[in-house]
């Protein structure tokens, strides 16, 4: 299958891929051209709504768009810049859980419910207790269980909840780098900053724990250090092949899609390689899902607005295992 813009006719982004009832359905976050100026803080990304697309042939099939299923201005708590999302089933209700940024200008997770997959979905009132940052990824295990992982660095403000202090803990001394800010510099050998990961409450509201840590080692068992241009930035996905559990995440400012496998939800993960290099635009985002027995990577890039960042398309093509469960590098053509 050669690669396959989808929907190249509206900018979608940061795409969640889900099957529900049979059908291929994608979690976007909707760029558009608000007009706001650039920054590393993310600021031109200003989404106010969110769509959704299914098909049930993702090779050739037509791709349905159901229009606009949540509005920032349905949402009491956010005030913009509504960002990357997911959804998870349980119990004949769907749940989508998004990130975006308070009146304060701090982004939390949010959540709102729909009866069908296409929505629409009522949001809650207030974001989820104790969530901060972005880029949820909700997955069930077999078990019935549901975990999100999430983070971001620098306009993703996952910094701000690593502390010095809790830092040099740890045994991690940032020095003369050590306050809030300029944590994002930290010296190349210290541990990078993990993602995180928390189970979700059983009716899926709030989490259910403090949200873990998501530590990804090398081949040496060290976590992969600050310096490493294969370590976590943003955009975590989680999905389970035979048995194990496979961490994948965007790189930020080295640009890859990099993976890591564990035994469990909560990892540590044994970092495996690269799946896709570097895209046109700055960010590079992605799920993995099997549909119909066949595996896709979801992923978007900035080939069809010619846009530095944030106008992206997006994009799918099949993924392939080894033998030994590795995953085939992606050629993005
Ligand atoms: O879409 C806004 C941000 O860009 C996402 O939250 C990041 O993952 C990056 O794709």
């Amino acid at each position: 299958m050669k690669p396959r813009y989808l929907y190249p006719s509206d900018y979608y982004a940061d795409p969640s891929a889900n099957v529900f009832n049979g059908k291929l359905f994608v979690y976007p976050s909707h760029d558009w051209e608000a007009g706001a100026a650039f920054d590393d803080d993310g600021g031109h990304f200003q989404m106010k709504d969110y769509h959704v697309i299914s098909m049930e042939d993702v090779e050739n099939g037509e791709v349905t768009d159901y229009g606009k299923i949540l509005d920032v201005e349905q949402v009491a708590w956010a005030e913009k810049q509504m960002w990357d999302n997911d959804v998870v089933e349980k119990d004949g209700k769907y749940f989508l859980i998004f990130s975006a940024k308070d009146y304060n200008g701090v982004f939390h997770l949010g959540v709102a419910v729909a009866d069908k997959p296409e929505g629409p979905f009522i949001p809650q009132e207030q974001p989820m207790r104790g969530s901060y940052s972005i880029d949820p990824c909700v997955f069930k295990d077999d078990d019935g269980q549901i975990y999100c992982y999430f983070g971001g660095l620098w306009g993703g403000q996952l910094q701000w909840y690593k502390s010095p202090k809790q830092l040099l803990k740890e045994g991690i001394d940032l020095g003369p780098a050590a306050d809030k800010k300029t944590q994002l510099f930290a010296p190349a050998d210290v541990p990078a900053l993990p993602s995180s990961v928390v189970r979700l409450s059983d009716d899926v509201m709030q989490f259910a724990e403090a949200p873990h840590d998501v530590i990804v080692l090398d081949k040496d068992g060290q976590p992969l250090k600050a310096g490493d241009p294969h370590r976590f930035f943003e955009a975590s996905w989680m999905h389970k092949y035979n048995g194990k559990y496979y961490f994948s995440y965007s790189t930020g400012d080295s640009h890859f899609l990099c993976y890591a496998i564990g035994d469990n939800p909560y990892g540590p993960f044994t970092y495996q390689g690269i799946i896709l290099d570097p895209v046109v635009g700055w960010t590079t985002h992605h799920s993995i899902v099997e549909y119909k027995g066949e595996w896709f990577l979801f992923y978007h890039d900035c080939v069809p607005s010619n846009d530095i960042t944030h106008l992206r398309s997006l994009k799918v093509q099949r993924l392939f295992y080894n033998e030994d469960g590795t995953i085939q590098k992606v050629v993005n053509e």
